[in-house]
């Protein structure tokens, strides 16, 4: 591994403008430490940094690049569309195709608004939900991340527990108190709530697949009786598939486990690595949404052409048949090859996989919820991270977040990522 020299100096000047250097706090690898390499491109499944090391990519920015790194179709349909104006504030024929793409593909949504964030998809659902039912209250679950809107940063998963802060400064207490907390998987806990404040509950929101404190599937019957405790209730119920929708299967989470909420939230992927999130549902909630009904919610480059375009020719691309077998398929193989790594090592770790997702977790076995996650090594990660780093293995900078397999993923990446592992897992034995 050459030097990282001019990353760091990169990264000085970067301290002196931006609050530690980042634009996210995860990227500051304050869980990891060491210095952070400095991008200087991508393709397909490896990065470069500004001083031409090279990486085999696990992040894929977070979730989005699932076709790779500057992808030809996706590079070839923005230079068109830049070439046509970037931004319009006004409708584009794209935007209706998107929105079609996503309304034909995902159970739960007849109607959808795009935003620019997962923040805001998440924010715009939980305030359609509270006006569609009347009520206030909303129930997350411990280690669920679902951006940073004041009323979900209470113990929320992601960079917020990487940086151990359990709770966001700057959030008035009033807030907080309109948001009910319980462990993730924790159907009892669900339905006492329920029998406790049920009428107040505006709706219940969850990654149906946990992805924010490190990789936490559902157990079985968790995610129905979410199901069944909301319709009963009168609640709604919100899956944020901002990680999980058309990485798990081309209908997300919701189709790969045959429940259907009744708001979906997405990002990252349907916006083919441009800014993006998007919430959707049945045609009777969307209709409260403005101008057509009283839930105000707007945005600048809401469904601009550039995020469209980049997003319709990704989620083109996912409809060629087999590409979710094959995308499960390099999951579970990396998934083996990081055992045998580990179990070469003699190093405890549980590697997690669902799909294209995977965790490795410095614990005996894989948790079930934050409590359990929380308990994982994360000086044991660290030491693991910054040896992978080194052997030019790009990883989640964080035990608390999940891996990323892309359609641009070779065999070859993984035999290397492997051999890496062993040497790895040894110094984080
Ligand atoms: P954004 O506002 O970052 O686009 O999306 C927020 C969000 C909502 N819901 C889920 C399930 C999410 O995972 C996220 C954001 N994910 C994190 C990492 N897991 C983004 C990385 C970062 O914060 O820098």
């Amino acid at each position: 591994m050459a030097s990282r020299e001019r990353s760091r100096q990169i990264h000085e000047q970067a301290l002196r403008y931006l609050p530690g250097g980042v634009d996210s706090p995860v990227r500051a690898f304050a869980a990891v430490g060491g210095d952070a390499p400095i991008v200087a491109y991508g393709r397909g499944s490896h990065l470069w940094d500004v001083d031409g090391n090279e990486y085999v990519d696990y992040v894929g920015s977070w979730g989005p690049l699932i076709l790779g790194h500057a992808h030809p179709s996706v590079v070839r349909v923005l230079q068109k569309a830049a070439e046509r104006g970037t931004s319009f504030g006004a409708t584009t024929e794209l935007e209706v195709e998107l929105a079609r793409l996503v309304c034909a593909a995902v159970p739960s949504i007849e109607q959808v608004r795009f935003v620019n964030s997962g923040t805001e998809a998440t924010m715009s659902a939980i305030r359609l939900a509270r006006a569609f039912t009347g009520r206030d209250k909303v129930l997350k679950f411990e280690g669920c991340y679902h951006g940073h809107s004041d009323g979900l940063l209470a113990k929320a998963g992601s960079g917020v527990a990487t940086l151990s802060l359990p709770d966001s400064a700057g959030v008035p207490a009033t807030f907080a108190v309109e948001t009910l907390l319980a462990p993730f998987n924790d159907g009892a806990r669900v339905e006492a709530l329920f029998d406790h404040r049920g009428e107040e509950i505006a709706a219940v929101i969850v990654e149906p697949v946990a992805a924010n404190m490190g990789l936490v599937p559902p157990r079985e019957g968790f995610l129905q009786l979410l199901r069944d405790v909301t319709t009963r209730s009168g609640a709604l119920l919100i899956f944020d598939e901002v990680i999980t929708g058309f990485r798990l299967s081309a209908g997300g989470a919701q189709m790969y486990y045959g429940v259907v909420p009744d708001l979906t939230c997405l990002g990252k992927i349907i916006g083919g690595g441009l800014p993006v999130g998007a919430y959707g549902g049945r045609r009777e909630i969307m209709q409260l949404v403005a101008p057509v009904g009283p839930v105000y919610q707007a945005g600048t480059l809401s469904g601009n052409p550039m995020a469209m375009a980049a997003g319709i020719v990704t989620l083109k691309v996912l409809q060629n048949e087999g590409v979710y077998r094959a995308l499960d398929e390099m999951g579970a193989s990396l998934a083996v090859a990081l055992r045998e790594a580990a179990r070469a090592a003699e190093a405890e770790v549980c590697v997690q996989q669902i799909g294209s997702m995977l965790t490795v977790f410095f614990a005996a076995e894989a948790p079930h919820d934050f409590d359990a996650a929380r308990r994982a090594d994360a000086d044991r990660y660290a030491r693991f991270f910054r040896v992978m780093l080194d052997a030019g293995v790009y990883l989640p900078p964080s035990q608390f977040e999940a891996m990323f397999v892309s359609l641009a993923h070779q065999e070859s990446d993984f035999d290397r990522t492997a051999a890496a592992a062993r040497e790895a897992f040894a110094a984080a034995r």
